[in-house]
């Protein structure tokens, strides 16, 4: 369930292991395809999509990063996570990877019904578990399979199918939103900024030589309306240190705005007999750490070789150890997420403040401060 980038990458990596799947999706192939998400891909990631064969768009047009910028009033310091960890980033933005798994999904001639509906299911603790749905002509169908995958994010149906008696969960949602912006403008930096301001954070990223995005933190409930282009750039500027060591913010069309909520909510476990959660399914992370599809794309990592061994093989150990196994990496980068989000989110509180500022010190400061940062954020090992 769920033709997002952890649904598409799962039938990918199932199809070349030889165990058969049909995806299916409540929205367009439109819809998917144009939503603004995440940005960064870790270095992980990008093994994987290499080794899968999906990494020629991403190095042809994608742009490797060594690190990223932490910028305070009076301040900017640059993190080299080469020299760190000796891992780098790609800037390659989601919709960019949905364009490249929609095309080999479409080559391999794998079966996708998009705008389905009434989408339930059935006989998860049996060996043989069935989906129900209405397609996209409004026909009533049924697919038996061997396993049912959530990969239908947060809202689908995948996590409540779980009985609760049996699922855990854990939340913690943040007092404040993102503002993010897309605008048609070379970027002003080559590597993203994360900057800590009072009056609240804000992030420079990027989409291509000619396409940067940004974020401000903003009050939740914010209405987009009352952030005028002016208003947008003149507080991108103030925040992001315009004219710091001659430093400039080169300000342009804006093309998207949207407000998105911070929260950080994890499900466990992510199995249920023959049931299994994938990505935002199971975990969503808020973006400060650009972790959630890169979350994603881990469990696809461990789930895809679990299932071609337990369908193929008979061999049950890898399912069985799933749900241990990711959950130990959506901790890593549950805190990672929190962590980054909490030190660089100014509130009112002058004591917190000091030591967001103190933190951000040490981080830039000292070698093992920024090694521990660089490492999350560069990408930990697939199986930690
Ligand atoms: P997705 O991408 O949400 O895909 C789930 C798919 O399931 C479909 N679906 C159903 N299909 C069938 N039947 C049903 N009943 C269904 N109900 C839902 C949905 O239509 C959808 O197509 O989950 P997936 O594949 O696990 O991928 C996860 C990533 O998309 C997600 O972690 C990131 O995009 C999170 N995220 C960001 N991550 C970052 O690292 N950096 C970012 O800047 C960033 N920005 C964002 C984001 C997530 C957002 N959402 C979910 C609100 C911005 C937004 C707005
Ligand atoms: C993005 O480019 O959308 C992006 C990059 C890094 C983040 C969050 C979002 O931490």
């Amino acid at each position: 369930m769920g033709a997002g980038p952890s649904g598409l990458l799962l039938s990918h990596l199932l199809a070349a292991g030889g165990v058969e799947s049909v995806v299916l999706e409540s929205r367009s192939r439109a819809h998917v395809a144009a939503r603004v998400r995440a940005g960064i891909l870790e270095h992980s990631t990008v093994e994987l999509l290499r080794a899968a064969g999906l990494d020629a768009r991403l190095r042809a047009e994608g742009a490797e990063h060594r690190g990223i910028h932490l910028h305070w009033p009076g301040e900017r310091h640059h993190l080299d996570f080469v020299d760190l960890v000796g891992r780098s980033v790609w800037a390659y933005g989601q919709t960019e990877l949905q364009k490249d798994l929609d095309a080999a999904t479409a080559a391999r001639g794998q079966e996708v019904h998009h705008e389905v509906t009434d989408v339930a299911l059935h006989g998860l603790t049996g060996d043989r578990p069935h989906v129900t749905f209405t397609d996209a002509g409004g026909v009533a169908r049924r697919l038996d399979a061997d396993v049912v995958v959530g990969c239908d994010g947060a809202f689908g149906p995948g996590r409540a199918a779980v009985p609760a008696d049996l699922r855990t969960t854990w939340e913690r949602t943040y007092p404040f939103a993102w503002l993010g912006i897309m605008a048609d403008v070379a970027p002003s930096t080559e590597e993203l900024i994360y900057a800590w301001h009072p009056d609240g954070f804000a992030l420079h990223s990027l989409r291509s030589p000619s396409v940067s995005r940004f974020y401000l933190q903003v009050p939740v409930g914010t209405d987009v309306a009352s952030w005028s282009d002016d208003r947008t750039w003149d507080e991108l500027a103030e925040r992001l240190g315009h004219g710091h060591d001659g430093w400039t913010l080169t300000p342009g069309p804006i093309t998207e705005r949207s407000v998105l909520p911070m929260r950080s909510f994890v499900q466990t476990p992510m199995r249920h007999g023959r049931l299994f959660l994938v990505g935002d399914a199971a975990h969503t992370v808020p973006p400060t750490g650009a972790k959630g599809l890169n979350l994603a794309v881990a469990d696809v990592g461990l789930l895809a070789p679990a299932l071609v061994a337990l369908l193929r093989r008979g061999e049950a150990a890898q399912a069985d150890s799933y749900s241990e196994r990711a959950l130990r990496r959506v901790w890593r980068c549950t805190h990672f997420s929190w962590w980054m989000t909490s030190m660089l989110h100014a509130g009112d509180d002058p004591f917190d403040r000091q030591l967001q500022l103190s933190q951000l010190r040490w981080v830039t400061g000292s070698a093992a401060g920024a090694a521990g940062l660089a490492e999350n954020y560069a990408g930990l090992p697939l199986e930690l």
